[in-house]
């Protein structure tokens, strides 16, 4: 058994429906058992600025599943809510489920990258997370405490 970490966020249409939506569906997936989620925050867009905000959370979830067929979960959620990879990659987005941390591991695979790779420089992601468990470390990046924390005063 994993404890994994998801992100999630939304940004068209009714995003706290959107992420409540992809909440019952990860909840429903028979070898994942959501633990806890956090507080849903509005945040401003990162990447591309001239969108809408976003709203974001973090899920903690139990699993027999490899991070790979997690993924492939996360990916089936997203495609099932409506999710189109069409438009510009760090565009607006229906729903968007992201495998932050798969227990401890560290991995680098064709299309499987985990921590997720550009989890240490957003807050969005780093914030929830550390709503669920302020003591998590990010594997190759340190303690999640001093990621929030540079990013914060930075
Ligand atoms: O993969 C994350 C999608 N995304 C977000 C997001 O979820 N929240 C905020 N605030 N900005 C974002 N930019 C991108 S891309």
């Amino acid at each position: 058994m994993t404890l994994a970490y998801i992100g999630l966020g939304a940004n068209l249409g009714d995003r706290e429906a959107m992420l409540r939506a992809a909440l019952e569906q990860l909840a429903a997936e028979p070898a994942i058992r959501v633990v806890e989620v956090s507080p849903l925050r509005d945040t401003a867009p990162v990447g591309m600025v001239d969108q809408p905000r976003f709203l974001n959370a973090a899920a903690a979830v139990e699993t027999t599943l490899s991070a790979r067929e997690l993924l492939d979960r996360l990916l089936g959620i997203e495609q099932r809510l409506g999710r189109t990879r069409e438009g510009p990659r760090f565009g607006p987005r229906t729903i968007d489920l992201d495998l932050l941390l798969y227990g401890e591991e560290r991995i680098d695979e064709p299309g499987l990258e985990v921590p997720h790779p550009r989890l240490h420089e957003r807050l969005f992601a780093l914030e929830p997370l550390a709503e669920l468990d302020p003591g998590l470390d990010v594997p190759g990046r340190g303690p999640l405490a001093d990621l929030v924390a540079g990013l914060q005063s930075g």
